[in-house]
């Protein structure tokens, strides 16, 4: 191709992300504005009922896993989606992506030779890579199989506080390390086959790139492996898990790093979809990192932001400067800004606590249940309220508990008062939290809320008051393989230009509510108190 013929083509750059998530693989396309102007997805349950799985996974009691032949072929299926689309991946600059956290794939010896030398275009993905997985079945997020792995972990490294202070998170069942230790017990002979062990992400981009991708920072932080301030494996982990884990698991790179191929030139698009599919042959691949990370670039989230998730669960993101990992919560490294930090915290009881008060106190109505926001005063007179229905993340502890102003425990409050107690208890958890990790609030921070919730008007004021910052609304279903395809043209330019800057022309916001001006004096004193609380609640547990 001359080079006149290059630059047309990349007169109009597109740019392509990809969420490996749960339940679907799906593709976003933004233009160099990253205006979104293509999306198609592959559901795995439905598209490919081959696989048996039930929204994309299998239980078997604590085990959950995802079929890893199940993700190759919905990657053949979105690309022949994408051509049935008439898409022109010549136009394609770069492809990044994100994928559900934690979940691991496990390469055989000689794989690396099948992605980078011997894919045939001729034929699907699916068929050449039949016999290139160890373990056929990956573990992936919802699996809480390796208490005694997680054990084992903090006793061997000082405990849950000492795990977190290295990795960013106390040991959990669900993150990598856990689950490569349990292979490498139960199944040692699989383990050895094994060459090159991929997160769901990395996974992602080795089949694009045609040669092991590196895992990232970001999500390489939810594997209790990673040393979170130095970004580089921690010895000490690795050596708890498993004999050989660091050659199995290759480099770590920032989450927007333009990927190598074979280690030593530029990471382009495999030969394979330049002559299967016509990507143009120097289609960057650049890193993919978790979902959470994808999002929070997806949300564009700057340095004293937050976001907040209403949804049956609550999510919060918090960009973090200076981290303080806790034993609640989970510090990654940030995904746009190499030298910062994100925290990701849940929060079981949502939308499902929220309905329960509706119903019990305002018989089903949400205006009603507004109207007694809009009646009560901030603050609540000093009333604090905890609903844990279901046993809670963050913290971990059970039940409805209330005080009045002198924190002397109470049977009930009156319907209004709950209301308010309910959604201040809520709000003021998350900033203890976020404060926990090393969260400040400060005079240029924003809440961003996203969720079913975000919709209310009257929470989202209760929101903003308790956080002391104005709070903003975005449309967000795609934040994943949005923050993807922002991070793929991030890619391509961060060696001269911030992220900040990359997405200055992408959506806005929509401004929601700001906070009243006795805010900071009823909520300071307050969340003080609701903090002693609930530690009380939690340490009588
Ligand atoms: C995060 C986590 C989930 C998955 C879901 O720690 O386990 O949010 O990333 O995709």
């Amino acid at each position: 191709m001359s080079r006149s013929e290059d630059n047309r083509q990349l007169a109009t750059p597109l740019y392509l992300g990809l969420d490996y998530s749960t339940q679907q693989l799906k593709a976003v396309l933004v233009d160099d504005n990253l205006h979104e102007i293509y999306s198609t997805s592959v559901n795995f349950e439905k598209d490919l009922p081959e696989f048996g799985t039930t929204g994309g996974c299998h239980k078997n009691g604590d085990e959950v896993t995802a079929p890893t032949l199940m993700w190759v072929k919905a990657t053949d299926l979105l690309l022949d989606q994408m051509k049935a689309d008439r898409i022109d991946f010549s136009k394609i600059a770069s492809i990044s992506g994100s994928g559900q956290q934690h979940g691991s794939i496990y390469w055989k010896n000689g794989s690396r030779e099948i992605l980078a030398n011997k894919l045939n275009p001729g034929l699907t993905l699916y068929d050449q890579l039949q016999d290139s997985f160890v373990i056929n079945n990956s573990p992936i997020w919802m699996d809480s199989s390796t208490i005694t792995e997680c054990r084992q972990l903090e006793d061997a490294l000082g405990g849950p506080q000492a795990v977190a202070d290295l990795t960013g998170s106390r040991a959990y069942e669900r993150f990598t390390g856990n689950q490569i230790c349990k292979i490498f017990k139960t199944a040692q002979d699989d383990y050895e086959k094994c060459e090159r062990i991929s997160l769901v992400s990395s996974f992602g981009a080795s089949l694009f790139l045609g040669d092991y991708a590196s895992i990232d920072y970001s999500d390489g932080s939810g594997m209790n492996l990673m040393d979170i301030k130095a970004r580089t494996w921690a010895q000490q982990a690795l050596d708890c898990c498993a004999i050989g884990l660091r050659e199995k698991l290759g480099d770590l790179v920032p989450s927007f790093q333009p990927l190598l191929f074979l280690l030593i030139t530029k990471g382009y698009v495999s030969s394979y979809y330049v002559k299967r599919f016509g990507f143009q042959p120097k289609c960057q691949i650049i890193a993919f990192t978790g979902d959470n990370p994808a999002s929070l670039a997806g949300l564009r989230l700057q340095g004293g932001d937050v976001s907040v998730s209403l949804g049956t669960s609550d999510t919060v993101f918090v960009w973090l400067e200076e981290p303080r990992p806790a034993i609640e919560g989970h510090v990654f490294a940030n995904p746009v800004n190499p030298t910062d930090y994100m925290a990701l915290l849940c929060f079981k009881n949502g939308s499902f606590a929220r309905e329960k008060v509706r119903d019990s106190c305002c018989k089903g109505s949400w205006e009603t249940f507004n109207e007694s926001l809009r009646s009560t005063a901030r603050g609540n007179n000093g009333n604090i309220g905890i609903y844990f229905y279901d046993t809670e993340i963050t913290p971990h502890a059970i039940g409805v508990h209330r005080f009045n102003a002198a924190g002397e425990k109470v049977e009930s409050f009156d319907s209004s008062v709950e209301v308010r107690a309910l959604i201040e208890g809520q709000f003021m958890g998350k900033r203890v939290h976020a404060e926990n990790l090393g969260y400040n609030i400060g005079p240029s921070s924003r809440v961003l809320a996203t969720g079913g919730a975000a919709a209310n008007k009257e929470i989202l004021q209760v929101l903003s008051d308790v956080f002391n910052a104005p709070v903003y609304t975005l449309k967000t279903e795609n934040s994943a393989s949005l923050g993807a395809a922002y991070q793929a043209k991030h890619g391509l330019l961060h060696a001269s230009m911030s992220f900040k800057d990359v997405v200055k022309n992408a959506a806005p916001y929509s401004f929601a509510v700001a906070p009243n001006e006795d805010a900071d004096k009823v909520y300071t004193s307050l969340t003080h108190s609701y903090k002693q609380l609930e530690e009380q609640v939690a340490n009588s547990q």
